[in-house]
């Protein structure tokens, strides 16, 4: 596997927009692998191909994911499906490890006790550079600060945008919410 490869192949998967949204996701991704020390070739592999599904068909994403137990929510809809679905691609194109294989399958939603390296991901594909929402600034600096603390700010973020624009919430997103709050009492 080779950085280069992914970047060509990716090029030919999804738009500019995207290709460069990827390349800040991998940036910050590195940026904060240095700071709470995790693996910075994963942290930039897995920046870069987090959404290298994302402008697929739903059809095709269930095809990419069809051996997964995946809820019926995710599988009706492609802003849930594609981490999975990029995660099964780049896992059966580049063979990439576990840990990279998470980041990129929860990078939407999240999970219980994340690995440091799915955290990093999480919280880089929402505050790379060219977020320009109400706020990021605030959550760019929770992200170099404490991770923990950021995941819960992000999912805040994601989930007054979901409010304002009436969409359903899936119930993983407030269970990963609810394990970091709760985590966070015991500090
Ligand atoms: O792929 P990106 O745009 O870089 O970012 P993302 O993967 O975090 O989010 C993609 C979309 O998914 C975004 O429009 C918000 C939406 N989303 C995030 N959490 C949930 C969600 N949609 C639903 N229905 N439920 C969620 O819990
Ligand atoms: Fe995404
Ligand atoms: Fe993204």
């Amino acid at each position: 596997m080779n950085i280069e490869n992914i970047k060509e192949n990716l090029k030919t998967r999804v738009s500019e927009k995207r290709y460069n949204h990827s390349a800040y996701v991998a940036e910050t991704a590195v940026k904060l692998a240095k700071i709470y020390g995790a693996n910075e070739v994963d942290a930039c592999i897995s920046g870069w191909i987090h959404d290298i599904s994302k402008e697929l068909t739903v059809e095709e994403m269930k095809d990419l994911t069809k051996n997964l137990p995946l809820d019926d929510e995710v599988l009706k809809s492609r802003a849930l499906l594609h981490g999975p679905a990029g995660a099964e691609y780049a896992k059966k194109v580049y063979g990439i490890s576990d840990d990279v294989y998470n980041a990129c399958f929860y990078h939407t939603f999240g999970r219980c006790d994340m690995s440091l390296l799915e955290k990093i991901v999480f919280v880089s594909d929402m505050t790379e550079p060219s977020r320009d929402f109400d706020g990021v600034e605030i959550l760019r600096k929770i992200a170099e600060d404490d991770i923990d603390k950021a995941v819960i700010a992000c999912i805040n973020q994601t989930l007054g945008f979901l409010i304002s624009k009436n969409r359903t919430i899936y119930a993983k997103t407030v269970e990963t919410r609810n394990f970091y709050l709760k985590n966070m009492e015991n500090f």
